[in-house]
């Protein structure tokens, strides 16, 4: 047989990621259907946490960061733009080139003085045509929410019923349940999972209730926690127990992955509020542990320290069980996702899934991917180009099956690679 014509790599990654629908496995969106917990236009995007925390680098002279909290959204957004983007310097953080991207893409004039013609747009388009034109003009077909029963807003919208938007897939978020236990007894107990302070037996079944309950009503595809950096298993820590004898059996009965978070250092400037965030650096022997420990159960993880980024490629090259996925938040920016994404690719070839957006407003699936894809694209043709340079009678179809495998959604469901079960 005559080998395939050649073709540009670069124009054939183009073209596949152009038609490749994104399946995004972590956001914090919802659907309209769940009311106010669907954020999306001007305001919600202008006043995201990560410009929020650099305009209060440069607040009103006179303005302190409570008081700027304390104003209504659209003046909190007023000044954002009129810091960020319509007064001096240009707007050249990643976030700030997001909202030029979302409004760019959007049709608008990013040079506006103002947000006024954002808003008429907005307020003029209803709220299911308006996720239609997202999810449409970014390329995103289906995305991960992160879904607290414990949260007092959204638990009852739960409990109430909905219909749900197909486009939205449930994931089961876990910090409120099992962060600083005892604190989560009280609401638990609310909802009628009789839980105590200690760990006793019961406590363990109604948590594991608890868990089964509501990975059912939500059909949850994944159970998920983050975790700060001090995070040891094994340990005495509560939540290295809870873990143990709640989460990791229930992922492994239910055959659902549980995706771990670890490095975030919460509420380091408690002013910023959700901005106010930081990082550590994670000892991954504690990863390995665990995926020793429970070889029957899909680990998808993130790390939020860069430091940690080789030594998680390391980890998932000795337990298939854990997938490498996203590059989490002070991670989700071009420079560091081409150097990730190689790293995972030379260590990994396709076994991890390269990115999440982690967008709080649905107008940001249209630049967190849109960046995302020209920052992995480059890296994506140079490993093909070594491919082809090695030998390798690359087709455009070699490069459409990796880019659906890694960005499709299903590296999510693998089957587990481990046949045992846990003693
Ligand atoms: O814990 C998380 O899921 C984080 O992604 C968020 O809490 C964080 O605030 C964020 O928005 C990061 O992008
Ligand atoms: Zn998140």
């Amino acid at each position: 047989m005559p080998p395939p014509a050649a073709f540009s790599v670069s124009e054939a990654v183009s073209r596949t990621f152009e038609d490749q629908p994104i399946v995004d496995i972590h956001t914090h969106l919802y659907p309209a259907q769940m009311g106010p917990l669907c954020l999306m236009g001007p305001d919600e995007l202008l006043t995201y946490h990560y410009l929020k925390v650099e305009t209060c680098r440069q607040l009103p002279p006179g303005t302190s960061v409570a008081q700027f909290n304390a104003l209504p959204k659209p003046r909190q957004a007023d000044i954002v733009w009129r810091a960020l983007f319509a007064g001096n310097g240009s707007p050249l953080s990643e976030a700030q080139l997001g909202v030029v991207t979302v409004m760019s893409s959007l049709g608008l004039n990013p040079r506006a003085d103002t947000l006024s013609e954002f808003r008429a747009l907005f307020s003029e388009t209803n709220p299911e045509d308006y996720v239609d034109l997202i999810f449409r003009n970014s390329g995103v077909s289906r995305v991960y929410m992160t879904n607290d029963p414990l949260d007092e807003q959204e638990g009852p919208v739960w409990r109430a019923g909905f219909e749900r938007d197909p486009r939205f897939e449930a994931a089961l978020r876990l910090d409120s349940a099992l962060a600083g236990w005892p604190a989560p007894v009280a609401n638990l107990r609310e909802l009628g999972y009789t839980v105590g302070n200690d760990l006793s037996t019961r406590t363990i079944a109604q948590l594991r209730r608890y868990l089964d309950d509501w990975i059912a009503r939500m059909n949850a595809r994944y159970l998920a926690i983050s975790l700060p950096p001090d995070f040891a298993y094994p340990s005495e820590s509560a939540v290295s127990k809870l873990l143990d004898v709640a989460v990791f059996p229930t992922a492994r009965d239910r055959g659902i992955p549980a995706a771990m978070m670890v490095g975030v250092r919460r509420g380091v400037n408690p002013l910023l509020r959700d901005g106010g965030d930081g990082i550590g650096k994670w000892d991954v022997t504690f990863l390995e542990n665990i995926a020793r420990e429970w070889p029957d159960v899909n680990f998808l993880v993130t790390l939020l320290s860069r430091e940690n980024q080789h030594e998680l490629c390391v980890a998932a090259r000795k337990f298939p069980n854990v997938t490498p996925f996203g590059c989490w938040w002070f991670l989700n920016n071009p420079s560091i996702i081409q150097e990730v994404t190689a790293e995972r690719l030379e260590l990994l070839g396709s076994g991890f899934v390269p990115q999440h957006s982690d967008a709080r407003v649905l107008d940001q699936l249209l630049y967190k991917w849109n960046h995302s894809i020209n920052a992995i694209a480059p890296v994506f043709v140079r490993k093909y180009k070594a491919l082809r340079n090695a030998g390798w009678t690359l087709t455009e179809q070699d490069i459409r099956n990796d880019v659906a495998r890694m960005f499709g959604g299903g590296s999510l469901f693998t089957p587990n690679p481990n046949g045992d079960s846990h003693p």
